[in-house]
């Protein structure tokens, strides 16, 4: 079993060894307020490549040459069979247990918000009744000419046209678009309230999404980051645990409730 102690601004370095410290398990046990921001190492587990780091799947391309306007319009095969393909990944992929833990967590608080990166739908079917998709969901497609959204699911290499006549597109968010305007805005006043904030496997490099933790630090919230890795925001954070999120996080939800237990004894 995991054994508690306190200690802040310390990385953990080997998973099976992670202490969560007391004030964290106490401040969740505690907390009114809770926001959470997840980022591909969520669904690494679940066997979706992460974007960046040793197997980001952007050591071998360039995300300006897919993940953009300018892209598709140069060669909107080349880019719709990039998200073909990334679809064909996702179809035998089932959400992990840190999935399952954020959903579970959402229906035990009160305020409880879950905003993520991710586009692959995973928290979604794990059950969390509301996520707050900042980037987009590539299960879904929309015309580039009337912004017509639609689950239909268009097979074949070449890109799918809209009875418009305009392409079609998968419906994530390419550098240089702007994020959806609600999920952002319910985003960042999650982040302003929250008594604890979460970032969780995220290289924390994107903008605006980037932003929230420490947005949340600057408001007042208790803000804690578990990553395989140190990540630009790990020194400005109050914990970051390095380990798996499907191992580390279960295990840091597991000593919450029983701390509530206690509590609720005493
Ligand atoms: C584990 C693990 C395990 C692994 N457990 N952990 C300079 C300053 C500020 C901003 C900018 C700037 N230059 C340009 C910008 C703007 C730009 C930006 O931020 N660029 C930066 C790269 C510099 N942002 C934008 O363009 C955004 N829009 C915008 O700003 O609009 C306003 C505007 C408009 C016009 C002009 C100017 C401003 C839009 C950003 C959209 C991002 N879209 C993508 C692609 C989506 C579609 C697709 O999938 O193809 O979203 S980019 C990609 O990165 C994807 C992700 O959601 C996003 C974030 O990545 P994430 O989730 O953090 O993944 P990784 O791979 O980076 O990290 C994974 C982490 O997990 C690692 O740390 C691992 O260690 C860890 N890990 N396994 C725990 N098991
Ligand atoms: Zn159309």
């Amino acid at each position: 079993m995991l054994s508690v102690s306190s200690c802040k601004n310390r990385d953990h370095l080997r998973e099976m060894d992670v202490q969560f410290s007391k004030e964290v398990i106490e401040r969740l046990a505690a907390a009114q307020s809770v926001a959470v921001l997840t980022g591909a190492g969520i669904s690494a587990e679940s066997g979706v490549p992460t974007f960046r780091g040793e197997d980001g799947i952007w050591n071998k391309l360039k995300p300006e040459e897919l993940a953009s306007m300018d892209a598709f319009l140069k060669n909107p095969d080349l880019v719709w069979q990039w998200y073909q393909y990334r679809r064909e990944l996702m179809n035998d992929i089932e959400p992990n247990p840190g999935h399952y833990v954020l959903a579970e967590m959402e229906s035990d608080y009160d305020d409880f918000t879950l905003s993520t990166q991710n586009i692959d739908g995973l928290h979604i079917r794990a059950k969390s009744q509301r996520v707050l998709e900042l980037h987009g969901n590539i299960l879904r497609n929309r015309c580039n000419t009337c912004g017509k959204l639609t689950d239909e699911n268009f097979p074949g290499d070449n890109v799918a046209r809209c009875q418009c006549g305009g392409l079609i597109r998968p419906d994530v968010v390419w550098f240089g678009e702007m994020l959806p305007q609600e999920p952002l805005y319910d985003s960042f006043a999650a982040a302003e309230r929250a008594d604890v904030y979460l970032s969780i496997g995220t290289s924390a490099v994107v903008q605006p999404a980037a932003s929230l933790p420490l947005e949340a630090k600057h408001q007042g919230a208790y803000v804690v980051e578990i990553n395989l890795e140190r990540t630009e925001i790990s020194a400005m954070v109050d914990e970051s645990y390095l380990g798996t999120a499907g191992t580390l996080l279960p295990e840091l939800y597991r000593l919450v409730k029983e701390e509530r237990t206690r509590e609720n004894k005493d």
